[in-house]
């Protein structure tokens, strides 16, 4: 239907649709001082799913302030780091607890299929509040001995935390970048106001709800979804805010650059990516071949890592563009709670307009279209997987991020032009390499520019490994001990004794 969302059939998932969703600010429930909302639809009908208080500067101002308040307060600032660390593990312990609920609310507001909002959203984000707990009790300085002044001194780091962070966040995961940002600046020390994506603000509303319960003082984390012109620039431009951590689009990062000049805020950016995805002749390619449909398609190509420049040694060119294909005509496009579903619906209309953008771009510019390249028909913004060959180094559906499930396939003969054409990019996020060759792995490894190369695997994600770009894909990295760097600050003091 086009007019009707799809049911949850988890019970708190359905009762919650049923319940208002507004915004989080000092720890309570509120809508928004001008009354504005917007409308949250379901990808796979195209029906709305949820009316959502929208956040105005009015609304962000007063987030801000109670951060600020409830970062100088005792409630927060006074916790041992054991006592922090044991409130951000039990953030963890509740997004288990609710896990079934929160997958149906990701699949419904997203598109993606519900088994990975449950196998990798879920999951990953109750993990992230799990790893970033540890670190509470490990954010150490130094002594340190020096050059001048004799034994009379005695000089240590200390680090703090930065102060309120804005976080803002983008719609293909959104529970997981909300989790991401909250659970190492929660583990610092430092209080958030959290932007999610207008696509996608009810799991990151539905965690809001869970705080109180993990013990989260009123004001540590405020929830303000709204829209990018008018909550978000509000967020990052508001003299309140210590540092903003942004996941999105390279082009509103360089807006949050502009509007972070005239207080220098702290910023981190993780922002676009064209990554490549490289099978050399001798690689596995039963595993190399869906590993690289995957790459792309997996979450409907709506991934910063998505593997979406695929280079194949021209001795296996042709097997490997036929077994992506085929792999390719072989996924189940459906909705998020479908059941039989492995690629849902693109998130909206008009990431949908800008996918079919780039592919009739490609073909227009006389790429073929190996498969897909269409919408497979029906209601809601389902565009089928698609592989583009015959490309050239100069066509805008190689050089831009499409962020659906495109991939162009790339023929290459030697290493030296492989490492030269996969490095022909502004962007740096990830990297991909298919061989059963050691040298060869970590050689090329060693040659990409950027920020995670996986080996024989692709796109895998964990706490403890540090995840952010080289290049125009952002600034810092996020997880791992980076992240903890992020939200605090170092400082040096130095006494004479
Ligand atoms: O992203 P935006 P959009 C890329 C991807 C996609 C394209 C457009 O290529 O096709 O961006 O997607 C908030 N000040 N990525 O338009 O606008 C916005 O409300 C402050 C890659 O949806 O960057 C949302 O919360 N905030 C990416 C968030 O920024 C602003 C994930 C992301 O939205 C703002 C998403 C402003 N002026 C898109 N304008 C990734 N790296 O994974 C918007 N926002």
């Amino acid at each position: 239907s086009t007019t009707v969302p799809q049911s949850p059939s988890n019970a708190a998932a359905r009762s919650r649709l049923e319940r208002p969703w507004q915004l989080l600010i000092g720890g309570r429930f509120v809508d928004a001082a001008d009354g504005a909302t917007l409308v949250s639809e379901d990808p796979a009908t195209g029906a709305p799913l949820a009316t959502v208080a929208a956040a105005g500067a009015a609304d962000v101002d007063r987030a801000v302030s109670a951060a600020r308040a409830a970062f100088e307060g005792a409630a927060w600032a006074d916790l041992t780091p054991s006592a922090r660390g044991q409130v951000v593990w039990r953030i963890g312990e509740l997004i288990e607890r609710h896990a079934d609920e929160l997958a149906e609310l990701e699949s419904l507001d997203n598109g993606k299929a519900l088994p990975i909002a449950r196998g990798i959203d879920v999951p990953l984000a109750a993990d992230i509040f799990r790893y970033m707990a540890g670190w509470a009790t490990k954010i150490e300085g130094s002594t340190i001995p020096l050059s001048g002044g004799g034994a009379q001194l005695h000089a240590y780091t200390v680090r703090e935390p930065v102060g309120v962070v804005g976080a803002i966040v983008p719609w293909n995961f959104p529970l997981l970048m909300a989790a991401w940002k909250l659970a190492p600046a929660l583990a610092a020390g430092c209080t958030v106001v959290l932007k999610p994506a207008e696509q996608t603000p009810l799991s990151a509303l539905r965690l809001g709800e869970l705080l109180a319960e993990a013990g989260v003082p009123d004001g540590v984390v405020n929830i303000v979804p709204g829209f990018g012109e008018s909550a978000g620039a509000a967020l990052t431009a508001h003299p309140g805010v210590d540092k903003v951590a942004f996941t999105g689009s390279t082009e509103v990062g360089r807006a949050i650059l502009r509007s972070v000049e005239p207080s220098l805020k702290r910023v981190s950016l993780e922002l676009g990516g064209k990554s490549p995805n490289v099978v050399f002749a001798d690689a596995n390619l039963e595993e190399a071949i869906p590993g690289a449909a995957i790459a792309i398609f997996g979450n409907s190509g709506q991934g910063c890592s998505a593997g979406s420049r695929l280079y194949i040694h021209r001795d296996v060119y042709d097997e490997v563009v036929s077994g992506v294909a085929s792999f390719a005509a072989s996924l189940r496009l459906g909705p998020g709670l479908g059941g039989e579903t492995d690629l849902g619906p693109l998130v909206s209309r008009a990431q949908w307009e800008r996918v079919n953008g780039y592919v009739e771009g490609a073909r227009a510019d006389g790429a073929r279209i190996v498969t897909g390249g269409s919408a497979p028909g029906g209601s809601g913004h389902f565009y089928a997987p698609t592989v583009i060959a015959d490309t050239t180094p100069q066509m805008a559906v190689v050089r831009e991020e499409i962020f659906g499930p495109v991939v162009t396939a790339i023929p290459f003969s030697t290493e030296e032009e492989l490492v030269t054409a996969a490095n022909d990019t502004p962007y740096g996020l990830a990297a991909g390499i298919w061989t059963r060759d050691l040298s060869t792995a970590h050689r090329v490894a060693r040659a990409l520019r950027a920020g995670s190369v996986w080996i024989n695997t692709y796109n895998h994600y964990d706490a403890a490994l540090p995840f952010g770009g080289f290049k125009q894909s952002g600034w810092g990295r996020e997880m791992g001990w980076e992240a903890i760097e992020l939200y605090t600050e170092l400082k040096t003091v130095v006494a004479k004794l």
